[in-house]
């Protein structure tokens, strides 16, 4: 039953990423036609017997009505009917969204405050990037290493809650290419707004070269290593790179090797200047930036990824 197609009204809801989204939509737009047909009969008929049986004289007298049987056993089971229908409908579509295929390809998730990190079998790991092949079932086990977070894909009209100390699951099967956003749907501090991830909806064979690729990280020289992790921390979306306009935080174009000015006083820009950057942001805050801004990354870099981020920043110029 297609009561809207929510695929042509795109601003109404996010594109359908998969089938339970079409199966998810199909159902809201029941909901809200017989919601707005029902509000209509009663609101409308409330109105119709305010206007029709309004008093007339002074000595107008309401006529006595005790029921009628007809009417009352018709407004009872009609809903019923549909109340019971709209159940068993909802409950079979999150019946396929709670049951776990077998033969999927599972994913590691961990959330943490405030990025998503995702582990594959072969040992590839990506920061807020989730990539998977269209057409196959993908299970996410998904646990946190700090507070509780909760995993979205609204493309995909699915949502659980990320809990430490524990695993929880998520399936999905991505019928359409193309880039979805993941949001944490779960207050979990400051930046909790900026927790977002995107899954990366490819062709079996792209997918097949991006894990070889990736699983070759580990080779590349320490700036190629730096670039991948600034893209997976998603360090460029506050600071630019390859010029010197300011965003959320200063620009690191053609900085490494000059001096900064901070609100501490002013520092040259050496290795240990940007590794407390990175593990301690709010030590030194160049001036006319506000403190409190940037997240730390204590504890989510090793010594490697952290001298393979100064490198890369040596190379911006
Ligand atoms: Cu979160």
């Amino acid at each position: 039953m297609m009561w809207f197609n929510y695929a042509q009204a795109q601003s109404f809801m996010p594109t359908e990423g998969t089938k339970i989204a079409s199966q998810v939509d199909n159902l809201y737009g029941f909901l809200l036609a017989a919601s707005f047909i029902s509000c209509v009969i009663v609101i409308g008929g409330m109105i119709f017997f305010v206007w029709k049986y309004r008093r007339r004289t002074e000595t107008d007298k309401t006529a006595y009505i005790t029921h009628n049987t007809f009417l009352e056993f018709l407004w009872s089971f009609i809903p019923l009917v549909i109340f019971l229908a709209v159940f068993a409908w909802g409950w079979n579509i999150y019946h396929d969204m709670r049951t776990m295929p077998k033969d999927a390809l599972e994913v590691q998730v961990t959330g943490k405050q405030w990025a998503w990190e995702f582990e594959y079998k072969s040992g590839v790991k990506t920061g807020n990037l989730l990539v998977v092949p269209v057409n196959k079932d993908v299970k996410l086990i998904m646990t946190s290493k700090d507070v509780l977070h909760s995993f979205y894909i609204p493309s995909f009209r699915i949502k659980q809650d990320v809990i430490p100390g524990m695993y929880t699951s998520l399936w999905f099967n991505a019928d359409k290419l193309g880039e979805f956003h993941v949001f944490c749907a779960e207050f979990c501090g400051t930046q909790h707004s900026g927790m977002l991830a995107t899954v990366k909806v490819v062709t079996q064979a792209e997918y097949e070269a991006w894990l070889i690729e990736e699983s070759q990280v580990g080779m590349l020289p320490l700036a190629q290593r730096g670039q991948k992790l600034f893209q997976a921390k998603a360090c460029a979306s506050c600071h630019s790179v390859a010029d010197a306009s300011a965003k959320v935080g200063p620009s690191l174009w053609q900085k490494f090797g000059t001096k900064e000015l901070t609100e501490e006083g002013e520092f040259a820009i050496d290795e240990n200047f940007v590794r407390e950057s990175i593990l301690s942001p709010n030590a030194k805050t160049t001036k006319g930036f506000p403190k409190g801004v940037m997240p730390t990354f204590q504890g989510q870099l090793n010594e490697t990824e952290l001298s393979a981020l100064i490198e890369y920043i040596k190379t911006l110029k």
